[in-house]
């Protein structure tokens, strides 16, 4: 299977994260992808190719105008206020106070497009996200052009909590949902998106809701008990003519591979009756058992067992890196869902 990925991940490279009341290093950080592309080559997956240029029009296909002006301005603006260091919001339109206008103020403007305060905005963020959609379409076209059945796009910075018009969860462009969109803008149908990050694909979900040409269909850890907390609960379906088109698979803390599979299963299931043209998967490993911000008990071999599975639905499959913290077991666990597939 072909890799493709960009050194220009290395420019997000924050140096800090609230966690837990504390500034930590970052957990999404630049090592992930050099463990992950080490083990590509190392294992000898297959030839690694670097992304074409897209430019903003596919993105501007999911996201908000303003939404993606504010990423690629948001620095220059910070520093011309005054602001130092990285930028992290200090208040947002939270329930009792809807936004009505966009604020002019920096800080306003920053509250108004973050939904975490895990994230903070630094310099290089806005070329590591472009590199990023890059690697994802580069990877879609491959498989779209019917040169490969499955290719494998090495995001940096992940993507799937990235929603219309939010950033957060580390992400900033919604990989996944951006390369959705360009296979049906080039003559899908239909396609599915499998989201097995441990995380619930909050982004995925919200961009894709009201729609009946995109299944998305993600398995996390129960947002009652973790990140995102206030999207991934099983009762959110879809709405209007997205009705039925999304299903949520929330698993409690603790959950073992057994547990994890049998919604795998109903996940595959659902996916097969689709029939869509392509799936678009949302890799990431953070479902791993020595996961440090997760919960669930996948081991090295689960991940080869479900690559397998996936593989058994036949259809034009491209998986774009989302998650996983266990840095240095990154590599093997990626890989391992990838070989799966190809055996
Ligand atoms: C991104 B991806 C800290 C909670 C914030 C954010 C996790 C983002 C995960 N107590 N954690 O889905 O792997
Ligand atoms: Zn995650």
């Amino acid at each position: 299977m072909k890799t493709v990925f960009s050194e220009k991940h290395k420019l997000r490279d924050a140096k800090g994260e609230l966690y837990q009341g504390e500034f930590v290093a970052p957990f999404e950080c630049p090592r992930r992808a050099e463990i992950i592309i080490g083990a590509v080559r190392n294992r000898g997956l297959g030839e690694v190719l670097e992304p074409a240029d897209y430019g903003l029009d596919p993105v501007m296909a999911v996201h908000d105008a303003g939404f993606v002006d504010f990423l690629r301005t948001f620095m220059d603006d910070w520093e011309a206020a005054g602001f130092k260091g990285e930028a992290l919001a200090p208040c947002w339109p939270s329930r009792s106070m809807t936004a009505s206008q966009i604020p002019l103020h920096v800080e306003g403007r920053l509250g108004y497009y973050a939904l975490s305060t895990d994230t903070v905005m630094s310099r290089g963020t806005w070329e590591a996200a472009m590199s990023s959609k890059d690697v994802a379409l580069t990877a879609t076209d491959l498989v779209l052009d019917g040169k490969e059945n499955v290719a494998f796009g090495l995001c940096r910075p992940p993507g799937h909590h990235a929603a219309t018009d939010q950033f957060g969860g580390y992400c900033f462009f919604n990989n996944a949902a951006i390369s959705a969109q360009h296979a049906l803008d080039k003559g899908c149908a239909k396609v599915a998106i499998l989201d097995v990050d441990f995380h619930h694909g909050n982004g995925t979900q919200e961009i894709f809701y009201d729609r009946d040409d995109v299944l998305f269909l993600s398995l996390h850890g129960d947002p009652m008990h973790t990140f995102p907390h206030f999207l991934g609960h099983a009762g959110e379906t879809g709405k209007g003519a997205g009705e039925g088109f999304n299903w949520n698979y929330p698993l409690p803390p603790g959950a073992s591979y057994q547990m994890w599979l049998a919604k795998l299963q109903d996940a595959l299931a659902r996916i097969q009756a689709y029939d869509p043209d392509m799936v678009i998967v949302s890799l990431g490993v953070d479902t791993f058992e020595h996961d440090p911000i997760s919960f669930f008990k996948l081991t090295h071999d689960d991940f080869v067992d479900y690559g397998r599975r996936i593989a058994t639905l036949g259809k034009p499959t491209v998986y774009v890196m989302e998650g996983g913290y266990a840095v240095e077991e990154i590599g093997i666990n990626t890989t391992n869902v990838l070989f799966g597939h190809e055996s």
